[in-house]
């Protein structure tokens, strides 16, 4: 049991210490916060499609959902902000207003 234990420590060590400061850098470079935009504009299924599209295309957003009239994204504050989104999605021709 004692070497067992020691074999298994000497093994599972250097992966450890290598892993940590990068879980701790993830961890930090990716809070996300959810916002939901009301949007104006959104007719159909391919207002759906651009929506999703021009939400797809900016950096540090996730699309979590998206339908006429709203989308709901999970983003990076450390990267983008909820106006800078809703302004996207105002660029691809429609009028949102983030929550
Ligand atoms: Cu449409």
């Amino acid at each position: 049991m004692p070497l067992y234990t020691r074999a298994g420590y000497q093994i599972l060590s250097p992966l450890h210490t290598a892993a940590e400061p990068y879980l701790e850098t993830q961890a930090m470079s990716s809070t996300s916060n959810r916002t939901t935009l009301n949007i104006t504009g959104m007719t159909c299924g391919h207002c759906v499609m651009s929506v999703k599209r021009a939400l797809g295309e900016l950096e540090g957003v996730t699309v979590e959902q998206v339908a006429i009239g709203s989308a709901t994204v999970q983003y990076d504050p450390n990267v983008v902000s909820p106006s800078a989104i809703a302004e996207a999605v105002s660029d691809a021709g429609y009028t949102a207003t983030a929550n």
